[in-house]
């Protein structure tokens, strides 16, 4: 049974009196779904002395997010430069095509540089999307990444540029170096971009990801993170954890493949989902 089934048995328990819930145990599962040992041990103590499980889990989480959960606006910026990094399949492309979609809904035009130079299936997969939602790519097969993002700042005409890069484990300097020289060329043609650093997180990562956001945070700094697959993720504790002790914020979620699958996250259905059975 998955952490979080067993979290929402347990959270039901406490909710109907039905069973005696042991805290610890409690406290052992919201650890399990990455909460986090401090935060989980400090919820695990509200809920005990509260049965209200689902207004005492509303309420400490919507303190942990004031201020922490955006919109991705462009704040008049243009061209309004995003960048993209995570590590390989965190959802990275998919994320290019739902903020293509979201901005060209608000009536905003959109190129999109392909930072992911080495694999040809790579700039298949963003020409299939920028054709299908009509707007320009920049790429350059097996040139260097940060070659490609200089001429699409430098040539875009449009009002929002989003750079994708490739997927890259922090622990490979070399590919951490490909990263880092892709922002130093942006700045050099606009020192105040990219106007927002995005990490792209996979709901299912665990733990790992505030080491993800930490590494990535060294190469630049990060403005935010975008949770995708949280239409699959069992997990997904983590956020909490990320926004609660590295203070940035979510600037959306994914919930599945398509362009539109993508909204800004919402605290009453993270916790709905979480006690419902
Ligand atoms: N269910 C679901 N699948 C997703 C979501 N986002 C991405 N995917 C899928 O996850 C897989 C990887 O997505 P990509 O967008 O290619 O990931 P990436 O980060 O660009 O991958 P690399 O460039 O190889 O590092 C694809 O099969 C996507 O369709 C999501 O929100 N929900
Ligand atoms: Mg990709």
């Amino acid at each position: 049974m998955s952490i979080f089934k067993r979290l929402k048995i347990a959270i039901v328990n406490l909710i109907s009196g039905k069973s005696p819930v042991d805290i610890e145990e409690l406290e052992n599962l919201l650890i399990e779904a990455d909460f986090g040992v401090s935060l989980s041990s400090e919820l695990a103590s509200k809920l005990k002395k509260n049965t209200d499980v689902k207004s005492i889990l509303t309420s400490e989480f919507n303190k942990i997010f004031n201020g922490y959960i955006k919109d991705i606006d462009t704040f008049g910026h243009k061209p309004f430069v995003i960048t993209l990094c995570g590590v390989n399949g965190s959802g990275k492309t998919t994320t290019v095509a739902k903020l293509i979609y979201k901005f060209k809904s608000q009536g905003l035009s959109v190129d999109v540089s392909a930072c992911d130079t080495f694999r040809v299936a790579a700039d298949t997969q963003l020409e299939k999307w920028t054709e299908k939602l009509g707007c320009k790519l920049f790429k350059g097969t097996n040139k260097d990444p940060a070659s490609v993002a200089y001429v699409a700042l430098n040539e875009t005409e449009s009002d929002v540029l989003i750079i994708d890069t490739a997927g890259r484990l922090p622990t490979n300097k070399n590919l951490m170096d490909e990263l880092q020289k892709i922002y130093r060329v942006v700045k050099k043609i606009d020192a105040s971009a990219p106007h927002l650093n995005l990490l792209v997180l996979d709901a299912t990562t665990g733990q790992n990801a505030i080491e993800q956001v930490k590494s990535f945070g060294n190469v630049s700094p990060m403005d935010g993170f975008i949770l995708t697959k949280a239409d699959v993720g069992a997990k997904g504790g983590f956020i909490v954890r990320i926004v609660n002790e590295l203070h940035i914020p979510v600037f959306g979620i994914g919930t599945g493949e398509q362009p539109e699958d993508f909204k800004m996250f919402n605290i009453n259905e993270f916790v709905e989902n979480l006690i419902e059975e």
